[in-house]
């Protein structure tokens, strides 16, 4: 089966579009094509870089059980020393700004500041973070906070974890203390990174820690999240009155794999779940009704009160974007018998196996402005992953990559000409890193990380990224 030439139109009754249909351009973009306030980041996360796992009062987190456990990381790794980013983050923070960088996305490892119940939060953990943000102005790179980027403490794990509302106030505790330590300098907050990923890869596919392959503990466990978001902003704000407070989803453009009705209706099903299951309830919709009857007794258990408190208003949304998904109907497959298809022999691919898509950033960008109308939209990651070649000399040629990244701000640009009120862009990532279940087997920096040695080198995309951020490109 072959991908559709146009994606369906998903949602018919939606707003107007955003502004006619721009033309692509061809021409390669400069950065002079954006805003001059546009914020031009590199995003990371605790538990792909930080290490340093037993360092200041550092409790257990559910990576690193799900690390040591046989056969769940393709090269037996775990982050416990990733790349030694709790003691280099000086050297990668100058590495940030040397590209030229205005702002720098990272998360805060819950294990670093709450040991247990009840406990109060850890000062050394704290004491990182503060060090970290301070850096992060004395260098000119607007901090971006993410509250939850997947590494949940053992401890509240052992109680239930995400399955558990009483996971959803250790959240908003966790929202409390860091934004009242950190909530002076850090303005731009995240809530939770890629709910999806948190609920239905770790917790239905369970490729992901804690590796659960539960479907209905994964729509609980993603109600609890979503509420964990809605419940945590107010406090943000009453902590941090200047506060720009979002979510990061990682979404697709979805296509049919054919025009037949059972693919097209394999889409919508599909749909319901990837996109719409996120989207609706946050911009105050509830969950789709399709999808509810769809998944029948999975459905998650929802109190009062919980839709209006996810539905909070927030100020911007980020959105994470690699690629397109084609989807064809599959009986038997997946809770809702759709199927996302590999991409065809003919489709340019990352070393994940990722279709490279960059018309797809623009597709799915539109489609967000037109049905949801969220207000500013950041990209929070984009990015691409190659076996990179270190060569004797010290240089990494990842053309690819840097094919990736221009043709990816050459479709951001068109998409901001088209109307969408996108304001900042986040590669992902600044360094090589733990890619979770693929341990170090999969680099997706801009700079390269040896990992015996701890040395960092920049690839060409980063020189790229450089040269196009110092408007030499
Ligand atoms: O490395 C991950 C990141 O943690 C979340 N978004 C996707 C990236 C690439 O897989």
């Amino acid at each position: 089966m072959t991908q559709s030439a146009s994606p369906l139109s998903l949602n018919p009754g939606s707003a107007a579009p955003a502004g006619a249909a721009a033309p692509a351009d061809d021409a390669a973009p400069r950065r002079s094509d954006f805003a001059d306030d546009f914020l031009w980041g590199c995003a990371t996360s605790s538990y792909q870089i930080e290490g340093a796992a037993h360092e200041d009062g550092r409790v257990e987190s559910i990576w690193d059980r799900f690390a040591a456990t046989p056969g769940k990381i393709r090269d037996g790794s775990s982050g416990a020393v990733a790349c030694d980013h709790y003691h280099r983050w000086p050297q990668d923070l100058d590495i940030a700004r040397s590209l030229g960088l205005n702002a720098y996305r990272f998360s805060i490892a819950w294990p670093r500041i709450f040991d247990g119940v009840d406990a109060a939060p850890n000062d050394k953990g704290l004491g990182f973070y503060d060090r970290l943000v301070d850096g992060m102005l004395e260098r000119g790179l607007q901090p971006w906070a993410t509250l939850y980027h997947w590494d949940l403490p053992q401890w509240l794990q052992e109680r239930g974890g995400w399955n558990e509302r009483a996971t959803v106030d250790a959240f908003v505790e966790l929202a409390d203390a860091v934004t009242r330590r950190l909530g002076d300098r850090v303005k731009h907050w995240i809530t939770q990174n890629e709910p999806w990923c948190t609920a239905m890869i770790g917790h239905h596919e369970g490729w992901h820690a804690p590796g659960l392959s539960d479907f209905k503990t994964a729509l609980q466990v993603c109600h609890h999240v979503l509420l964990s978001h809605g419940k945590a902003v107010p406090v943000i704000r009453a902590n941090v009155p200047d506060a720009k407070v979002g979510i990061a989803l990682s979404l697709h453009p979805v296509r049919a794999a054919s025009d037949s009705p059972e693919d097209r209706a394999a889409l919508l099903r599909h749909d319901g779940l990837r996109f719409r299951w996120f989207m609706d309830p946050l911009y105050g919709r509830g969950y789709p009704a399709q999808t509810v009857s769809a998944v029948g007794p999975a459905a998650p258990v929802i109190l009062e009160g919980d839709l209006d408190a996810i539905a909070a208003p927030t100020d911007f949304l980020g959105v994470n974007y690699y690629f397109p998904e084609t989807v064809a109907h599959a009986p038997g497959h997946g809770p809702l018998g759709a199927r996302v298809l590999p991409p065809g022999a003919d489709v340019q691919t990352t070393a994940m196996g990722w279709e490279v898509a960059p018309e797809g950033l623009t597709e799915l960008l539109r489609r967000i402005e037109d049905e949801y109308r969220p207000g500013p939209i950041y990209l929070t990651e984009n990015g691409s992953c190659y076996d990179d070649a270190l060569e004797p000399d010290g240089a990494i040629h990842d053309g690819e990559r840097r094919a990736y990244l221009q043709r990816h701000l050459g479709a951001l640009r068109d998409t901001v000409r088209a109307g969408v009120p996108v304001k900042g862009y986040f590669a992902w990532s600044l360094l090589d890193n733990f890619e979770w279940a693929e341990g170090y087997l999969r680099r997706f920096g801009l700079v390269h990380v040896d990992y015996a040695t701890q040395q960092r080198r920049l690839k060409d995309s980063a020189r790229w990224y450089r040269a196009f951020l110092h408007g030499e490109e």
